[in-house]
């Protein structure tokens, strides 16, 4: 019997096509969310192996395998990649896609086929993020910040790349709008806002960053194009231009961008400890307004980006107090997920360890970030390993743990299947494991002064790059371990009923997989959304 709710679901029947063409023209926002899965895997598994070939060069002094300028290459694409292609979109657009209208009792998002659209205008932006590798005189080499005026004068293939950005840029904003009107309009009949769940209310939130501040970087990278092509002078100081200016227009949306990044996964994350809690959220309206807070003090901190480019002083000290201030509703999350946990039945499957090791990442991740915050630490380790060890710890222990633990917390949900508990405790285990190998020891380089982006080093950094190195090697074995259990098991795994963890909120109330119409008939909400006794 329950085999035929795979046969009835989703899964199986799309649009009056077949087979792949039916996923490819489906607005079902399910389909859509999956194959932003699947698109974005791929590009982490490609901005991965770039980032191993970068671990391989820097395992001894010198050179090794490859010249500074390819090295430079390697980095920027690095980071394009899993900026730009993979966690900018990735939670909102993939579980943001899939969850977010059953959670708010809807059939799909307000505007269907935009949002298939919005998915190809993705796989436009990361066509051409790829071609920039390719077409031209060589990849480019600025780094994901573009920063002029390097970025004006190089002769790599800059446009390309920055054109991809523009490009991606469109596809966040509407996904933004849409999710937007979705919350406000869809919700179920007596679903208020205080009624909607954490998940939905975090994606709300980044949805507006994504409609406010995306125009602003995509409007910057235009101005790049327009001063490499036609000498405008917005940033060359021969011209009239300010460098700094481009500092201060791409900072005004990528500060904001990594609370697209993070906002999301604390939304997954005050899924998940409830329900693995069995005890409703603690402090409900607390993480709502830090969510809300969050974006919008968020715009206000860009300047701690700058405090080393030649800032006022006055400017410098506001941009750290903003800084210290937008840590607060942070910090609040945290004491909420964890007085959330206290005195309940904790049920140890592997979505919680995913869980936990995105709280503990995030923390150490957030704590050095009000060490780069803070004015006078910042002059000493800005630009330095320690930032990288630092963005690191946020955006792949904090948001990409958050992927994993959604990926194994809703899996069951998408694929109707459950997979192997053992080996996906063992791959949570190597990741963690590999994933602190690696970045650790960057904190420590890092305040010792091994300089970020830099093939070469002193020979006294060596130990902290080779630890690095095996730290690599040992998250690249957590995540095959991971991809055999998930792929394998959404094609064989048990069948998993329709609510394997006992959670609340709308998803597990209907079957799993989800049919083309999500519900038969639309709920009636009375309750709030975690009800647990
Ligand atoms: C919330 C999630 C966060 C994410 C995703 C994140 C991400 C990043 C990224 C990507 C960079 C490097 C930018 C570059 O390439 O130059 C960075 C640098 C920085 N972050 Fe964070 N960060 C987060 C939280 C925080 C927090 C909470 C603070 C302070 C309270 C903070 C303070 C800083 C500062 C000051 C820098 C600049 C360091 C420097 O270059 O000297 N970050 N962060
Ligand atoms: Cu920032």
């Amino acid at each position: 019997m329950e085999v035929s709710a795979i046969d009835n679901s989703f899964l199986k029947h799309g649009t009056k096509y077949k087979g792949i063409l039916g996923w490819l023209t489906s607005t079902d926002h399910k389909r859509i969310g999956l194959m932003y899965m699947y698109a974005i895997m791929i590009f982490f598994v490609v901005g991965g192996l770039l980032g191993g070939l970068m671990r391989l060069e820097l395992f001894r002094p010198g050179q090794d395998i490859m010249t500074a300028q390819t090295y430079n290459a390697v980095f920027t694409v690095h980071g394009v990649i899993m900026i730009f292609l993979v966690v900018i979109p990735g939670l909102a657009a993939v579980f943001g896609n899939i969850l977010m209208p059953i959670m708010i009792g809807a059939r799909d998002v307000s505007f269907p086929k935009l949002n298939l659209f919005s998915f190809y205008i993705y796989v436009i932006g990361a066509i051409l993020a790829i071609l920039s590798q390719f077409l031209g005189k060589g990849a480019p080499d600025t780094g994901w910040t573009f920063y002029a005026p390097y970025s004006t004068d190089t002769n790599t293939n800059v446009v390309a790349a920055v054109l991809a950005a523009f490009v991606l840029g469109f596809s966040s904003i509407l996904t933004g709008l849409n999710f937007i009107v979705t919350i406000h309009r869809l919700r179920a009949p007596g679903m208020t806002w205080f009624k909607m769940p954490l998940f939905p209310w975090s994606l709300y939130a980044t949805a507006w960053i994504q409609l406010l501040a995306t125009p602003i970087v995509g409007i910057t990278l235009l101005m790049i194009i327009a001063e490499r092509w036609f000498k405008i002078g917005f940033f060359d100081p021969n011209l009239g231009g300010d460098p700094i200016l481009f500092q201060h227009l791409f900072w005004i949306y990528s500060h904001p961008a990594v609370y697209i990044m993070i906002l999301p996964a604390m939304g997954v994350i005050t899924e998940i400890i409830p329900t693995f809690s069995q005890k409703k959220v603690f402090g409900y309206k607390a993480i709502v307004f830090s969510s809300v807070a969050i974006a919008a003090v968020g715009y206000l901190v860009w300047g701690h980006h700058m405090y080393t480019a030649g800032m006022s002083t006055t400017a410098r000290w506001f941009f750290s107090l903003l800084t210290f201030i937008v840590a607060v509703p942070s910090a609040i999350k945290v004491f909420n997920w964890i007085s959330t946990m206290y005195k309940g039945s904790i049920n140890l499957k592997p979505p919680f360890y995913f869980t936990m090791a995105f709280v503990f990442n995030f923390m150490i991740g957030g704590l050095t970030g009000l060490v780069l915050g803070s004015l006078a630490t910042d002059i000493h380790v800005h630009d330095t390993a320690f930032v990288v060890a630092h963005f690191h710890y946020i955006i792949f222990g904090g948001m990409g743990f958050a992927f994993l633990a959604a990926i194994h917390y809703w899996f069951p949900k998408i694929y109707g299947r459950m997979y192997n508990n053992k080996l996906a405790n063992t791959s949570c285990a190597f990741i963690f494991g590999g994933f602190t190998l690696l970045y650790f020891p960057q904190f420590i380089i890092g305040m010792q002064g091994m300089p970020r982006r830099y093939f070469d080093y002193l020979p006294q950094y060596e130990w902290g790059q080779v630890f690095s190195f095996f730290g690599a090697i040992v998250l690249a074995i957590g995540v095959i371990i991971m991809l055999f259990n998930l792929f394998k098991s959404a094609r064989k795994g048990e069948i998993a009923g329709p609510n394997p963890w006992g959670g609340k909120t709308l998803e597990w109330t209907i079957a799993s997989p989800p049919t083309v119409e999500n519900f038969e008939e639309i709920p009636v909400i009375t309750q709030g959304p975690y009800e647990y006794k």
